[in-house]
């Protein structure tokens, strides 16, 4: 398999997470107690090396600076005998959110979009908001409240099913039928910050509740949309504290994936490893 075969394009705006769970993703990867698991030398590994040092003080890292984009090799093979060479970025958030304000995709990314087999979309739901309409407000408050001056902004849901158009479309994708390539993942991030009431919940449930019309979209398009909830930390780390637990156990000892009927696994790998076999029995095929 080729290099470009087996990157995944990872899509974030910024504070989704994608730092946090590059470091904690390394670290499973270095301790091989996952599905996949580190089989040789990586590189570039700078960005995560200086997360996981913040993790084990029991403090989180920093944002990534806007400008930044690095991408890091990661040779890894899974209990099958699977091998790949993972090509994992860190890059500054602003650039995606960029892309959906100006409407213009830089060539660097055009590139990546275009030879990635697999996309995978962080959403951190407690960052997204819905707009208000009948369905939220009644009907009269609606159509009491006074449109001179309002601001008109387009809600995060659309800007969201937007990009994901702009990425179909510069890869001249057909959507007359549903796609199976790329194959796309969608991780809840953050998990852990979700209300009681939806922690047990599957991850597709929650976000056709939180996200309607952006689940509807992706699950229309998509032959085979994977749903899955993360929580790359655990819990919530602050800067000014350190995490007593963090450091007695280690980083390694946090962190979860819930899969697509609401289990909870501690296996970070779990849902690279799903992308990649999806792309390779498709290779195969
Ligand atoms: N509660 C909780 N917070 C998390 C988790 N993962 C990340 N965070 C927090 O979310 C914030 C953003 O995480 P980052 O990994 O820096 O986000 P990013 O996508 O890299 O953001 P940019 O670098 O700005 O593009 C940080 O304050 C983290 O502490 C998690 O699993 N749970
Ligand atoms: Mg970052």
């Amino acid at each position: 398999m080729s290099d470009s075969e087996n990157s995944i394009l990872l899509i974030g705006e910024s504070g989704v997470g994608k730092t946090h769970y590059g470091a904690q993703l390394l670290n499973r990867l270095m301790n091989g107690v996952g599905k996949l698991r580190m089989d040789g030398a990586a590189t570039n590994l700078e960005p995560f090396e200086s997360a996981m040092g913040r993790l084990n003080e029991g403090r989180p890292a920093d944002h990534t600076p806007t400008t930044t984009y690095v991408d890091s090799l990661w040779p890894i093979s899974d209990e099958s005998g699977l091998k790949a060479e993972l090509v994992w970025p860190d890059y500054g958030g602003e650039q995606i959110k960029a892309m959906s304000s100006t409407r213009r995709i830089p060539a660097a990314w055009r590139d990546r979009v275009v030879s990635s087999p697999a996309w995978l979309l962080l959403v951190r739901l407690q960052q997204t908001r819905v707009s208000e309409d009948i369905f939220s407000r009644p009907l009269s408050d609606i159509t009491g409240a006074s449109v001179d001056n309002r601001e008109v902004q387009v809600s995060d849901q659309a800007r969201l099913i937007e990009l994901l158009q702009m990425l179909i479309c510069i890869r001249n994708e057909s959507t007359t039928r549903p796609l199976a390539s790329p194959r796309l993942g969608v991780l809840l991030s953050c998990w852990d910050e979700l209300g009681a009431d939806e922690l047990e919940q599957p991850p597709a449930k929650v976000l056709e509740r939180r996200l309607p019309m952006f689940s509807n979209f992706i699950h229309s398009i998509w032959a085979e949309p994977l749903v899955l909830g993360l929580s790359a930390l655990g819990r919530t780390l602050t800067p000014n504290n350190s995490d007593m637990d963090y450091i007695a156990q280690g980083p390694e000892h946090f962190g979860y994936v819930v899969l697509p009927n609401g289990q909870r696994t501690p296996d970070l790998t779990q849902p690279i490893q799903s992308l990649l076999m999806a792309s390779a029995l498709k290779v195969a095929g």
